[in-house]
C-alpha cells in the first residue's frame, strides 16, 4: 500500500480528477441499453490485431452487479477492507490549487465509489469505478471476453482514423462538449458546461463513427497493455476522465495514455471489454 500511495502522489496527482449529481448545461439525451451491447470492429489490413467486438459503452454498475451476483466476486478494494489498506482513491476539490486533490478513502469501493457513503442506487447506468485491473479482467473472463490492448482501444476510439478526438479534430462542435471532461480551472472550479460534475450515465454524449460511446472522458479505461515502466504491475489506461481539464492534463484525446498500478482503484477508472468474433 505504501507503494500505491506513493504512486498516487507521483502519477495521479499529475492526472485528472470530479462529481455528478444531475445533468445541467447542455441538452443531453442519454441512450438506454437493455443488455451489455457490443460493436463489431473490422481489423484494418496489416494491423497487429484481429477483428474483434468491443463493449459499446463502459461497463456499468448494473453489469458489474450482475457479475458479482453470479460469482460472489470480491473486488480488491473490498478484499482488504478488514486489513491494512483497502479502499481506493477519491478526488476531492482542494482548498487551493496547490493542495492535494486525491484522498485515500478506506470505505470507497464499487458499491460506494466516492467515499462519501453514498451507494450506487439510482446510478445503475453509470460506469463502474473503484475497479482494479485484476477486477476488470475477472469480469472480462466471466463475460467471455478480455480487456482491449492499447492498439485495439485506439483504433476503436478513433473509429479507424488518427484524429486527436474520437469525433474529429476539435474538442467541441458548435460550442458543445462531446465528452464528459472538466470545464473550468482544474482542480478548484468545475463549471459543468458538459452537464456533469462527476461520472455521467453511459451513452449521454454522441457516439463516434463506430457507434462507441464515452471512449473519451467519463472514466479512464483499463487496457491489457502493460506499461513496461520501472515500477512493476502497471498497465496502460486510456481515454481520460471527468477530471481531465484544458488547463491541466488534457488526457481527453485518443493518443493520451497513463499508467496505473494493477491492484489499486479510484473513482475515475473503469473499463470495457472486447470479444473475438464467434464462428
Ligand atoms: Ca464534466
Ligand atoms: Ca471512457
Amino acid at each position: 500500500m505504501k507503494l500505491q500511495l506513493t504512486f498516487f502522489s507521483a502519477v495521479l496527482l499529475s492526472g485528472c480528477g470530479g462529481s455528478h449529481e444531475s445533468a445541467e448545461g447542455q441538452d443531453l439525451a442519454c441512450e438506454a441499453f437493455d443488455s451489455p451491447p457490443f460493436t463489431h470492429i473490422d481489423a484494418p489490413a496489416n494491423s497487429d490485431f484481429q477483428t474483434f467486438s468491443i463493449s459499446t459503452t463502459e461497463v456499468t454498475n448494473a453489469q458489474f452487479a450482475e457479475f458479482v451476483g453470479a460469482t460472489d466476486y470480491v473486488t480488491d478494494a473490498e478484499k482488504t477492507q478488514s486489513e491494512q489498506g483497502g479502499g481506493g482513491a477519491i478526488f476531492v476539490v482542494p482548498r487551493s490549487p496547490v493542495d492535494p486533490w486525491w484522498v485515500y478513502a478506506k470505505n470507497a469501493n464499487w458499491r460506494a465509489p466516492d467515499g462519501d457513503g453514498k451507494s450506487i442506487e439510482g446510478r445503475e447506468n453509470e460506469p463502474v469505478v473503484q475497479i482494479s485491473y485484476n477486477d476488470a479482467i475477472a469480469y472480462a473472463r466471466w463475460a467471455g471476453g478480455r480487456l482491449p490492448t492499447e492498439a485495439e482501444w485506439e483504433y476503436a476510439a478513433g473509429a479507424g482514423a488518427k484524429t486527436e478526438y474520437a469525433w474529429g479534430t476539435t474538442k467541441t462542435i458548435d460550442g458543445k462538449e462531446q465528452a464528459n471532461t472538466w470545464q473550468g480551472f482544474f482542480p478548484v472550479e468545475n463549471t459543468k458546461n458538459d452537464g456533469f460534475l462527476r461520472r455521467a450515465p453511459v451513452g449521454c454524449f454522441p457516439p463516434n463513427a463506430f457507434g462507441l460511446f464515452d471512449m473519451i472522458g467519463n472514466v479512464w479505461e483499463w487496457t491489457a497493455s502493460p506499461a513496461h515502466s520501472a515500477r512493476q504491475h502497471e498497465n496502460i489506461i486510456k481515454g481520460g476522465s471527468f477530471l481531465c481539464a484544458e488547463n491541466f492534463c488534457r488526457n481527453y484525446t485518443v493518443p493520451a495514455r497513463e499508467k496505473h498500478e494493477t491492484d489499486f482503484s479510484t473513482n475515475h477508472i473503469g473499463f470495457r471489454i472486447v470479444k473475438s468474433p464467434q464462428g
